[in-house]
């Protein structure tokens, strides 16, 4: 396909993505007796993810993850300096025997992990914003394995089949996009990052979420063992290993 990275071998990156050498880079192990409590940190309001009756979207394998498009309706209102629009949300993963999420807590890794991409409003596009240092928020969140299937997931993993191949799509029907993030929003870690692939740029303003998701057992496997990458090989450990902090600090919602 069009940009030549992959997961195997990200040394390479460096070589390829100048920006992947840079002090800020994503994701990170979050060290939980070293973050810094910040009771100002505003809540973050969610506005129109609720896409219930809306027009169908678009579902695709993209060689590197399984991604949703998603509408500019769709916003992070509060929790800011500017209003975010958003442009997507999709996954990384391991397989059966690598937990795949790419933030850690205390080094340790979750089986999966959600990020939904955000663009700041003052910029066009998301294209645009994407490599400006107040571009992006990402908010990610951590997938583990509960005793139920997730009715939510289920609307993405059910269809997963249908983009098995590289550079796939197919539509589904709208649903509550709200549902796939935890119930609570209001426990928090954030920090300022990059994007998590090439080309690595620092634009992202990163929050991820204490309060987990859980999907079931054969969920996870769906995700893990149905897509296929380049050349046909599965694609599975679509993560980056955790970057140093260089001295950036990691605030924390809750105490
Ligand atoms: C995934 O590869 C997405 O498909 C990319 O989106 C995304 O890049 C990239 O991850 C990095 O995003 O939240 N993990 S991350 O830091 O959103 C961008 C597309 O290629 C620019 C559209
Ligand atoms: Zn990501």
């Amino acid at each position: 396909h069009s940009d030549h990275w992959g997961y195997q071998d990200q040394t390479s990156w460096l070589n390829t993505f100048t920006a992947c050498n840079g002090k800020s880079q994503s994701p990170i192990d979050i060290v939980t007796r070293d973050v810094t409590y910040d009771p100002r940190l505003p809540a973050i309001k969610l506005d129109g993810y609720d896409l219930s009756d809306g027009p169908e979207l678009t579902l695709q394998n993209n060689g590197h993850t399984l991604q949703l498009q998603l509408p500019n309706t769709m916003r992070i209102v509060k929790g800011f300096d500017e209003i975010y629009y958003a442009a997507q949300l999709h996954f990384h993963w391991g397989n059966t025997e690598v937990p795949g999420s790419e933030h850690t807590i205390d080094n340790v890794h979750f089986p999966a992990e959600i990020h939904v991409v955000h663009y700041n409003s003052r910029y066009g596009s998301i294209k645009e914003a994407a490599s400006k240092p107040d571009g992006l928020a990402v908010l990610g969140a951590f997938i583990g394995i509960g005793l139920h299937e997730n009715d939510n997931y289920e609307k993405i993993l059910s269809v997963i089949k249908d983009v098995s191949s590289e550079e796939s799509d197919t539509k589904i029907p709208s649903f509550n996009v709200r549902l796939l993030l935890p119930n609570s929003l209001e426990r928090f870690y954030r920090y300022t990052g990059s994007l998590t692939t090439p080309p690595c740029f620092q634009s992202v303003n990163w929050t991820v979420f204490n309060d987990t998701i859980t999907v079931s057992r054969k969920q996870l496997a769906a995700l893990e063992e149905t897509l296929k990458a380049g050349h046909n090989e599965s694609l599975s450990k679509n993560f980056r290993a955790p970057q140093p902090l260089n001295g950036r600090r990691v605030l924390a919602s809750f105490p």
